[in-house]
């Protein structure tokens, strides 16, 4: 209870951060993205690890408003980047958004209106949700993703591989990007299962005309072998690690 009342009184604040994550093309190294990563720098209990206070959040309702402060933020820092950004002009944000935000109504119109505010085209923006989304057919999620899609936004599905993965729903719901879950990067030289999960992921995503982030990288055993599976993009502390929105152009490979 405590720490909801700081919650509360943080989000009224906006006293939150956002770290991005690079996205980064396996063949090049070339980053065609960056996902915002939320942080919260609590004045008595150091950094909250999102772990830590998403799920309050969620039971809540604050990640209503936190939601939105992340979405507009996060677009903010693209238009901040985009006269500094060497790599790319479509260089994408992601941002995490849970099912308690898409079941609220009125999410497309905060969508719509944090892209016009920004004037970031949508094409730019992909919203990553897990796949517990699905779960809820009943409130209306098909309708709020199509209607994301109609206005150019991407989807991605978080963590794949570790929820509740019919696979039938990638047929019906609108996905574009598949991001394969750590667990099966982190076995990927000690165990033939997580390999072959990730032979067959890649190879769906590829079937399905998916884009494929790999996440949690974090060897060059691992990166290689991922290269070699045909694997395009991916994810993880090798790569890069989360770094403060400011730095991020700087750090940008200005080409391949
Ligand atoms: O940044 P870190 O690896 O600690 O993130 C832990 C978890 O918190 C991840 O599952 C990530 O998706 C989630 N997360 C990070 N930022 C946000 C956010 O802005 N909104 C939501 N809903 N989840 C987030
Ligand atoms: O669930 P989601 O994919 O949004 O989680 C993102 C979280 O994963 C962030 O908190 C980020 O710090 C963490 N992360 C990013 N790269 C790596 C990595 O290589 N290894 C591990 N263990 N965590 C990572
Ligand atoms: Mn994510
Ligand atoms: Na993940």
């Amino acid at each position: 209870i405590a720490l909801e009342e700081d919650l509360r009184a943080a989000v009224e604040a906006g006293a939150f951060r956002l770290d991005f994550q690079p996205i980064v093309e396996l063949a090049t190294g070339m980053w065609v993205g960056a996902e915002a990563l939320l942080r919260w720098p609590h004045p008595t209990r150091g950094l909250v690890p999102p772990l830590d206070f998403i799920p309050l959040a969620e039971d809540s309702g604050l990640v209503v408003p936190l939601g939105e402060w992340v979405l507009r933020t996060a677009l903010q820092h693209r238009v901040a980047w985009t006269p500094r950004l060497h790599c790319r002009q479509d260089f994408c944000v992601s941002v995490n958004v849970s099912v308690r935000q898409l079941a609220e109504p009125g999410f497309v119109d905060v969508v719509t209106d944090a892209l016009a505010a920004s004037g970031v085209p949508p094409e730019v923006l992909v919203l990553e949700m897990t796949e517990s989304v699905f779960i809820d057919e009943e409130a209306g999620t098909l309708a709020v993703l199509r209607a994301l899609r109609d206005l150019g936004v991407r989807i991605a599905l978080d963590d794949f591989g570790t929820g509740y993965s019919a696979l039938s729903y990638l047929r019906r719901f609108p996905v574009d990007i598949l991001k394969l879950d750590r667990s099966f990067i982190a076995g990927l030289l000690g165990t033939a299962q997580d390999q072959a999960v990730t032979r067959a992921v890649i190879g769906l995503a590829q079937q399905l005309d998916l884009d494929l982030v790999a996440e949690g990288i974090e060897t060059y055993d691992q990166l290689e072998i991922l290269r070699q599976l045909g694997c395009r993009l991916g994810q993880g502390f090798l790569l890069q690690k989360p770094m403060p929105a400011d730095t991020l152009p700087a750090h940008c490979p200005s080409s391949a």
